[in-house]
């Protein structure tokens, strides 16, 4: 008989089981009405029990859920087959689990990481069953380890070190403290004989046009009988005896002229059915796994060079820019994480030309859709372990749990052609070194065993043909400082914290893994979930939505040096976005016009997980900040910039793509009114995969007069560079220099702006004429005399409000302090 799958969905009912002394809950119902997969926060939102905890100041009103001990109960209908096993399969419980069946305890489970099987057929009765999951409260576990264990240090003051459960769900710098409790995954009841699959490794390697797939098989047997285990890939067959009493087996196939598997900008994603499946003594499979492979190889060159040690992703032999983002949980509710919303994410990722995710570590592993969408999308994916920010115990309860949960992961993601690098952790060895752990830690362990012997023996075991690095950042060698320019990774957080982002410029990472720079969300998004009267960036829900430390004060010093001070909430809001945006560009064109030495940037982040003042260039609504915008420019396959070099300024040309780049090239000095001062003409002409740079003449790179004059470099194929001499809030620009033309089109609107002198930074903040309003670019420097048109998408019901009115066109000339 084969595997047959019967989901729980339905009847849940969610219970308040014991409620904390020391945080006392409302009074709820008796009995509410749940959602399998979900979690108590969801469930109660869903019944009206509670305010949605994104929205103002309702976090903190809502911290009791967190403390309390929970209770999932459903029935179903069982009749007894002649099925040799009968399991309760839970793909994750969320977190501090116990399971009840018919009243009887069948398993009791503590890591949000893993799934769980559990035999349960002595418990069931014929006709009716109960199946209860009761959920002790996380803060109490871990509160409880942490005792048993002793305190470590903690970049946060939550416990999240000492439980297997996501993190940032404890709170973080971008994220609200909201402790869930709940069945986060399916769970199902499945039946067998005989035997099962319980893991299928398929190792995929190319050489010359040819395919070779290892398929490492594991089985769970009732029954002696001696098996077959068959593969099938692209029309290739091969088969395997699995003899009495064995529990592996190994397949091996060779594909004829396979299509590689490319990121995205480089070529395209053919992916290949495999299906593997076990049989006994019949025709009909006892079970089967299918999953689309690919086939690409994959390299972590490290080597020592002049400089120091390289960090460079090769895929297929071509060594990559990775031209990345740091991706964080979509929602601190997973289970509302669709397929849909993750293919929107994904996609804004790689609209914005982002050819690499790195799923940070306070996070989860995340979905099978996930990493199913990067693979067919063409990103390349870089899955941290999950460690983050903290010493972590390596003893007992804890180690056993990291032990199972990252070998379960392995063996789940590894068959994704788009993974190609794990890592031990993010900042702990850094922490280590710098965060003053070595003396409250002393001679206990802080996770040095995970990151630098279990976890890569583990990868080493299971997934060969993978890289494993231990950290982000590291050195490659505990000999050397974990966060250093030339050696392996690089945060670079001091730039955002402390200085200025013109700092990014005194740094020549070998690969930068972390970077960022805060901005306030969208503004539809903050009126959306917050409502102060009068709104301002210091009001009481700003400032909750707002969790770095000093955050505010680092974003106003952030501003200063470039950008004129301003009192309104409208224009702190265009600033702060604008601020954010340019200290990225500044950051990646700098250190992508050192392709060669550098060859990574991954900025921090990507994605919210609710509306907050945070790194994201995405908002928690899913709008794409000025940020984003910025972030696509910059990050243009072939990107053109002026750059400082020795005591010259040189045009430099980046290509990231597979062809070489050449034409004629224009570099002109013009004052803000469009008078051209010098004129430069040269040939640029790019390798693929390379840079060029080419040092300005004198007569471009002196100005005259440094806040009235700029420069312009145009390549034939339109790609446009500008340099300044003097920040923006110090530069001559022109006041009412803009006139605006503004279009019904088809779906929306057209919006023409032209300016007779120099307009800085003009962008169409759409949201601010209609909250589902989007503008196709935005942060436009007009040249003088020039035109820019934005196409704006909304629905039709905007139209009926006044653009011109609604003050979404901004631009830095309204701004400036003039003379
Ligand atoms: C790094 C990250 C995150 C954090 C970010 C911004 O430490 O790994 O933990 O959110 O910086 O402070």
């Amino acid at each position: 008989m084969p595997v047959i799958r019967r989901p729980l969905t339905r009847g849940w009912e969610l219970r308040l089981s014991v409620a904390s002394a020391a945080v006392r809950p409302p009074v709820l119902p008796a009995a509410i009405a749940a959602t399998v997969p979900g979690c108590v926060h969801t469930d109660l939102l869903a019944a009206g029990l509670i305010p949605d905890p994104y929205l103002d100041e309702n976090e903190l009103a809502l911290d009791w859920i967190g403390h309390q001990r929970w209770s999932y109960v459903t029935h179903f209908s069982y009749a007894p087959d002649s099925s040799d096993r009968v399991d309760l399969v839970c793909d994750g419980l969320d977190t501090v689990a116990t399971i009840l069946v018919n009243g009887r305890q069948a398993g009791k489970f503590v890591n949000q990481h893993r799934s769980y099987r559990i035999p349960v057929a002595a418990l069931l009765a014929d006709g009716d069953n109960e199946v209860e999951v009761i959920f002790d409260s996380a803060w109490a576990y871990a509160e409880n380890i942490k005792q048993q264990l002793g305190n470590l240090p903690n970049a946060y003051p939550t416990p999240f070190n000492f439980i297997r459960k996501m993190a940032c769900n404890f709170g973080w710098d971008w994220g609200p403290t909201v402790v869930t409790a709940g069945i986060w995954k399916p769970i199902a009841i499945e039946t067998w004989s005989m035997a099962r699959l319980t893991a299928v490794r398929p190792v995929a390697t190319v050489s010359g046009a040819t395919g070779h797939v290892v398929v490492d098989v594991d089985l769970e047997r009732t029954s002696d009988t001696p098996m077959t285990v068959t593969a099938l890939i692209a029309g290739v067959r091969t088969s395997a005896a699995v003899p009495a009493g064995a529990r592996s087996a190994q397949l091996t196939l060779a594909v004829p002229d396979v299509e590689l598997w490319w990121p995205h900008d480089l070529g395209s994603q053919p992916l290949y059915d495999l299906s593997v499946e076990l049989f006994a003594d019949s025709e009909t499979a006892l079970d089967t796994w299918q999953r689309r492979i690919g086939f690409r190889t994959i390299r972590l060159d490290t080597h020592a060079d002049e400089v120091g040690s390289a960090f460079i992703l090769v895929v297929n032999d071509v060594p990559i820019f990775a031209r990345g983002a740091n991706w964080i949980p979509d929602d601190c509710f997973p289970s509302r994480i669709t397929a849909d919303r993750l293919r929107t994410r994904i996609g804004q990722g790689i609209e914005a030309n982002i050819n690499l995710l790195r799923i940070w570590g306070g996070g989860i592993y995340e979905s099978d859709d996930f990493y199913g969408l990067c693979d067919e999308l063409g990103v390349l994916v870089w899955q941290d372990f999950l460690f983050a920010c903290a010493a972590y115990p390596e003893e007992e309860p804890i180690r056993s749990e990291v032990i199972a949960e990252a070998r379960e992961n392995v063996v789940r993601l590894m068959p994704h052609p788009s993974l190609v690098l794990w890592n031990g952790c993010n900042e702990n060895i850094w922490g280590w070194f710098d965060w003053s752990w070595q003396d409250p830690v002393g001679d206990r362990t802080w996770g040095a065993g995970y990151y630098l012997d279990i976890l890569p023996a583990i990868v080493a075991e299971l997934d060969p043909s993978r890289p494993y690095y231990p950290g982000s950042p590291y050195s490659g060698s505990m000999d050397i400082h974990p966060n250093e320019d030339d050696y392996g990774l690089r945060h670079i957080w001091d730039v955002w914290n402390d200085v200025d982002y013109t700092e990014y410029r005194n740094h020549v990472p070998r690969f930068v893994s972390e970077f960022g720079y805060q901005g306030p969300p969208n503004i539809s998004t903050i009126e959306r979930s917050i409502h102060d009267r009068p709104l301002t960036h210091t009001s009481r829900g700003m400032l909750h939505h707002q969790k770095a430390t000093d955050g505010n004060g680092k974003l106003a010093r952030g501003a200063a040096p470039h950008l004129p001070p301003v009192e309104r909430f409208p224009e702190w809001h265009y600033l702060m976005q604008l601020n954010q945006a340019e200290a990225i560009r500044f950051g990646v064109e700098h250190f992508r016009s050192h392709r060669g030495i550098c060859m990574g940037t991954v900025v921090w982040q990507l994605n919210d997980c609710w509306p907050v003042t945070s790194w994201a260039a995405i908002d928690g609504d899913g709008k794409k900040k000025l940020l984003w915008y910025a972030q696509r420019a910059a990050y243009a396959p072939r990107l053109l910039t002026i750059q400082p070099r020795d005591d010259a300024l040189a045009l430099i040309g980046v290509n990231d793509s597979g062809v070489s780049w050449r034409g004629a090239t224009t570099v002109q000095r013009l004052r803000f009114d469009g008078t051209v001062l010098a004129t430069f003409e040269t040939r640029l002409v790019v390798d693929r995969l390379a840079a060029e740079t080419v040092v300005l003449p004198e007569r471009i790179s002196a100005a005259a007069d440094r806040r009235g004059e700029f420069l312009m470099a145009t390549t034939a194929d339109g790609q446009r560079a500008l340099w300044f001499f003097a920040e923006d809030k110090d530069l001559k620009l022109a006041v009412d220099v803009l006139t605006t033309a503004v279009r019904q089109r088809e779906g929306g609107l057209e919006v023409t702006v032209h300016s007779s002198s120099l307009a800085r930074h003009v962008a169409v903040m759409a949201d601010r004429w209609h909250p589902d309003a989007v503008v196709d670019e935005a942060l436009v420097t007009i040249p003088p005399g020039g035109s820019h048109t934005f196409r704006i998408t909304a629905p039709a019901a905007a139209l009926a409000e006044s653009f011109a009115n609604s003050g979404a066109l901004r631009s830095l000339n309204e701004l400036v302090h003039r003379d």
